[in-house]
């Protein structure tokens, strides 16, 4: 899009926006300074209180289903049939409640879980505008889904996006990543810096053209994770991809893209290259505009510990196609098993960002989770009893996953997987870690005046991917012990990204009344569409304020900014949208 994007209207107010700036640098702090809100506090109050919000896209039949209602003094709400207009359910409100991370604003809930005939509806409360229409019907996430995984191909790097996949979003190829540079931070005797590598393929990371190891490792587990957890509902999937034709589900199709570069990061003695990027951030421009030099920087553990869990995995996923990728799954298991070794030969290789950098930097320091989740893989792959000693040796408690704390993909990985091959006392102990985080996200939404899971510390850099990351361990709790209350949470999550939550927006672009129109997406902002990729979702609200754009709202959970300025509400990841991508698989096959 090549629109300016310094203006932004919320609800008829007009805002100015500090923007323009194509830098992107994500390593600036917080500001100190107080922020400027360019609304009263009255207005903010009627502004995040005029609507009722809910799921603009729909719900499942058999499916909570809950609306947030201003708190008007009604105590009644009606569910009315769009096609009809007759009501067809009516309940009571509950009473009025305020989420403190949202403000003062006091909601109600309208419950109408027990109704589920197929339709299109509408919700009706004296004293407020009716909601906007929504289905109940049993397709109401398909379309969603595959946008969300065919976001990947849309962010492929070194490949033109053509007709009829790419529809108006066509463009030319990018970052061929056929001649790429050894920077001296990664650099090795045989490879001296400013050696020539090829390392073309893979999926840009985000708004920005990089491609990153570690983000690629949790971001391409999901994906992986949803086919090897939902077989049957990729069997026949055609999200109209180039390879949509051949003998592989097209999610794989699509993870392959990813895999055969990340192959390439692997350095001669088994060590991973930290990231394949410009040494500074692109300029808003398309993929083919930017002809920097790339180089790939760093060499980690990190890095090399999520190579080898990914690649562990996918050699064990895509067994069934060995025909049509002869040589491949052996492959990637050597390679997994070089990059363990040398991990666990250079433990405390921690990525630090040379001066002449300053790409994204992916940094972490804590690695006991990245070595429990490569043991995991390594074990269920190779049922090599060492593995799982190594996974018993670095497990070290449980937490939502994110690109930076990785235990619980090796949890998730141990329990859909290893049942047959654990000791019984040993997998139940697995499962009840599992369990009491899931059993504290119900907790969470229990006590919500939006009945949704989320707590503050979920409001970070990413916050959506946080939620719906809670969503993917809630769906797993559901298939492990089939209790509807875990489903329930999972829904409830999704129902706050598609709407149900203080801002009115659905986060994801083009699925929605109100989504995002000018993400932090370099391709989304410099082509000539008006309309962003499809299926991408943004970061979501948070107080952080690192692009110090100006935000309406300063509480956390409604901190968020449709404005290409706003790079920490506002951008997009492969390692966001794979959890949206994963819970809409699994719900899919549950009821
Ligand atoms: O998702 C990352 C977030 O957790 C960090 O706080 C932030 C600042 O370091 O960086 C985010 O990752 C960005 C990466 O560095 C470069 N590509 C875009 C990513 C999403 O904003």
């Amino acid at each position: 899009m090549n629109l300016t994007n310094c203006i932004t209207i919320l609800s008829g107010v007009l805002l100015l926006s500090a923007c323009g700036s194509s830098s992107n640098d994500k390593s600036e702090p917080i500001t100190t300074q107080d922020p400027v809100s360019t609304v009263t506090p009255e207005e903010q109050q009627e502004l995040s209180n005029v609507n009722i919000k809910l799921n603009q896209l729909g719900f499942l039949p058999n499916a909570d289903k809950v609306a947030i209602i201003p708190n008007v003094e009604s105590t009644t709400f009606e569910l009315v049939s769009s096609e009809t207009d007759s009501v067809v359910f009516e309940g009571n409100l509950s009473g009025a409640s305020s989420w403190e991370l949202a403000g003062e604003a006091k909601t109600k809930q309208a419950d109408f879980s027990g109704f589920n005939t197929q339709g299109t509806y509408f919700i009706r409360v004296s004293g407020v505008n009716d909601s906007s229409t929504f289905e109940i019907n049993n397709h109401v996430y398909s379309s969603l889904h595959d946008a969300a995984l065919k976001f990947y191909y849309f962010n492929r790097a070194s490949q033109e996006i053509i007709e009829p996949y790419g529809e108006q979003w066509i463009r030319a190829a990018g970052h061929l990543d056929q001649q790429v540079k050894v920077h001296a931070s990664a650099a090795t005797e045989q490879r001296p810096p400013l050696t020539v590598i090829s390392s073309p393929k893979g999926w840009y990371d985000a708004g920005d053209y990089g491609k990153y190891v570690v983000n690629s490792g949790i971001s391409t587990y999901t994906l992986l994770a949803a086919y090897e957890h939902f077989p049957t509902f990729y069997q026949d999937r055609n999200i109209t991809i180039p390879e949509s034709n051949d003998a592989i589900p097209d999610i794989l199709n699509e993870t392959l893209w990813n895999l055969e570069w990340l192959e390439t990061m692997q350095d001669l003695d088994g060590g991973v290259y930290h990231k394949l990027t410009t040494l500074n951030w692109p300029g808003l421009e398309m993929p083919d505009e930017d002809q920097r030099d790339r180089y790939v920087i760093g060499k980690t553990t990190a890095a090399s510990l999520n190579l080898a869990a990914v690649l562990a995995m996918a050699s064990r996923v895509y067994e069934p196609f060995e025909s049509s990728l002869p040589n491949k799954r052996e492959a990637w298991l050597t390679s997994a098993k070089a990059a363990w070794n040398w991990a666990v030969e250079n433990p405390n290789e921690y990525y630090q960002q040379p001066e002449d950098v300053s790409s994204g930097e992916y940094g972490d320091i804590v690695l006991n989770d990245e070595f429990a989740w490569a043991a995991a893989e390594l074990f269920i792959t190779t049922k090599d009893v060492e593995y799982l000693k190594q996974f018993q040796k670095y497990r070290n408690g449980q937490s939502v996953p994110s690109w930076a704390s990785v235990s619980y993909l090796a949890l998730s990985t141990l329990l859909m997987k290893g049942e047959d091959i654990i000791d019984p006392i040993e997998f139940q102990s697995l499962k009840t870690d599992q369990l009491s985080l899931a059993d504290n996200l119900v907790e969470q939404y229990k006590d919500n005046s939006y009945r949704v899971s989320l707590v503050t510390s979920d409001f970070v850099w990413g916050s959506n991917a946080a939620a719906l990351n809670k969503a993917l361990i809630l769906m797993q709790a559901n298939q492990l012990t089939d209790e509807s209350k875990y489903r329930d949470g999972a829904i409830n999550i999704l129902d706050y990204i598609l709407g149900r939550n203080p801002t009115d927006y659905s986060f994801v672009t083009g699925f929605g009344d109100k989504t995002p129109m000018n993400p932090h997406h370099r391709v989304s902002e410099s082509d000539n569409n008006i309309e962003p990729v499809p299926g991408m979702l943004v970061g979501g609200p948070h107080a952080g304020r690192q692009d110090k754009c100006n935000y309406v709202f300063l509480e956390a959970v409604k901190s968020y900014l449709d404005d290409w300025c706003s790079f920490s509400t506002n951008e997009v990841t492969i390692n966001w949208n794979a959890p949206l991508v994963y819970v809409l698989a699994a719900l899919n096959e549950t009821d």
